[in-house]
């Protein structure tokens, strides 16, 4: 609404202006008669000048900081455009008015020159971990030093030869994990307190490896940051010495087993129709085909992920993402629809739990005109939120509480949502089901629900840690 009425109690006229504080890298308030008499070069020169600054701040193509920013547009009234804007057809013949010759840019950031070249010695025990976003460079810096890499599934670096199923595990038990001396963090990991435990150890150095130039030092004990898309210079040693390196990998594939069995056994004890969230995980992690997308929820689908998911290999594009942080479990199944629309994929898979699924159930409803994406929702339903199971909340102590308080069940009909929103629904009673099911592409939005184990949550985490602690001190 226009500024005059800013304030004026008139309906609809929030208060618009730097509402969103300091999480902006920009914002501009634009006035409603420079809206609606946006014509004319000057003016068309002066729209897209702005639009760019907001652009490039958004993208951090100038500041190496990329993030949200606001443009304010005050509209008045009718709201509708001039009849002959309003023409069928109008905004795509003449959509870009005044540009540039060719088509070219209206602003050009040019970038620094070239990569900065830092140097990190060899020689200490080093591990990298990689989280959300760190890429490529996190593996081939791994690889290439010969360091063991604790790569989370939505880091893009969970491939090649030094990725680590179980790494967060062995970083939660000594000996391995008392012998480091170093940690290099690339991206922004999320998922374990090991990691974070690590990051604050003041007996190790820690080295940020951010993606942009904000780094992550939830431990306050980062001593060096690289610049991003630094080139490193290994020192001081002899690059390919993988004994460091080998000895996680060998750990690793002994505590991988040992949870397998645990799973197993665990499994073995379920009624019939009922998985662990962990084998729902593993299936979908295996039925990403080279050029997938996998969007995982939070909290438990993620970790189940980072618990079972093997390693891919190199090269072949998958791309696994998940709304880390404070966005939590909003926003969820909109998060998949737009990267399945986005995207170019193989195929489009999502793995979330049923809250999840039902805090962003409105997102299955779209119009008649609007693009539909291929996509497959995974739904964990253990009917709750099973983390805090795991967590301090699902101690005996709090038992009387937690159901009401942090498992918040509904014992909602999931195939009733589903047919009420036209969305084809399965039950999916067991594993091989889910992975033929998986295995079979689809046309529109289809959700697999599976039944899953909540109650044993908690005895299964505590049972994973005692194998993973009993298999490392043999
Ligand atoms: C918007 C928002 N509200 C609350 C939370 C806190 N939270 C984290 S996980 C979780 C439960 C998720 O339950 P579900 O989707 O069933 O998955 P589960 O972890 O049980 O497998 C909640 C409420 C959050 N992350 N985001």
């Amino acid at each position: 609404r226009p500024a005059q009425l800013r304030g004026s109690g008139a309906n609809q006229t929030t208060e618009q202006v730097r509402l969103f504080g300091s999480a902006l890298r920009w914002s501009a308030d634009v006035p409603a008669d420079v809206v609606a008499e946006a014509q004319g070069a000057a003016a068309v020169a002066a729209w897209r000048a702005q639009l760019s600054r907001g652009v490039v701040a958004a993208t951090g193509a100038a500041s190496g900081d990329p993030g949200p920013v606001q443009l304010n547009c005050c509209f008045d009234l009718p709201l509708v455009p001039d009849a002959e804007d309003a023409a069928p057809g109008a905004l795509e013949q003449d959509w870009a008015p005044g540009g540039r010759v060719g088509g070219r840019p209206w602003i050009h950031v040019e970038r620094s020159a070239g990569p900065v070249a830092v140097e990190l010695t060899l020689g200490l025990r080093t591990v990298l971990v990689a989280g959300a976003d760190a890429g490529p460079p996190a593996r081939l810096l791994a690889e290439r030093a010969g360091w063991p890499l604790i790569a989370e599934p939505t880091s893009g670096a969970r491939t090649g030869r030094s990725a680590l199923r179980s790494g967060s595990l062995l970083l939660g038990h000594e000996p391995l994990s008392a012998e480091i001396q170093r940690v290099v963090v690339a991206g922004r990991p999320t998922l374990s307190r090991p990691v974070t435990q690590l990051l604050g150890r003041p007996d190790v150095e820690v080295v940020a490896m951010p993606t942009g130039v904000r780094w992550v030092d939830p431990g306050h004990q980062v001593s060096r940051v690289l610049p991003n898309a630094a080139t490193v210079a290994l020192t001081g040693g002899e690059p390919g010495n993988e004994e460091w390196c080998n000895r996680w990998m060998r750990a690793d594939e002994q505590v991988s087993k040992a949870v397998d069995e645990v799973l197993a056994a665990t499994a073995a004890t379920l009624p019939a129709g009922v998985l662990l969230g962990a084998a729902v995980a593993r299936a979908v992690s295996e039925a990403v085909p080279p050029a997938g997308l996998l969007v995982v929820g939070s909290s438990q689908p993620i970790r189940d992920l980072d618990l079972v998911a093997a390693p891919y290999p190199v090269g072949e594009r998958r791309l696994v993402v998940g709304n880390r942080g404070l966005a939590g479990i909003d926003g969820t199944i909109s998060t998949a629809v737009g990267m399945a629309l986005g995207r170019p994929s193989a195929r489009s898979l999502a793995l979330l739990g049923d809250l999840t699924f039902l805090h962003d159930l409105s997102a299955l409803l779209l119009g008649p005109s609007e693009p539909r994406p291929d996509l497959t929702l995974v739904v964990s339903n253990d009917d709750g939120g099973s983390i805090f199971a795991t967590l301090e909340q699902g101690e005996p102590l709090h038992h009387h509480a937690f159901e009401r308080v942090f498992a918040t069940p509904t014992g909602v009909d999931l195939a009733g949502l589903c047919s009420s929103t036209g969305t084809r629904h399965h039950l999916v009673r067991g594993a091989d089901e889910l992975r033929t099911l998986l295995a079979t592409p689809t046309v529109g939005i289809r959700v697999l629900e599976v039944a899953v184990d909540r109650a044993g949550r908690r005895d299964l985490h505590a049972a994973v840690a005692r194998e993973t602690a009993r298999t490392l001190a043999q």
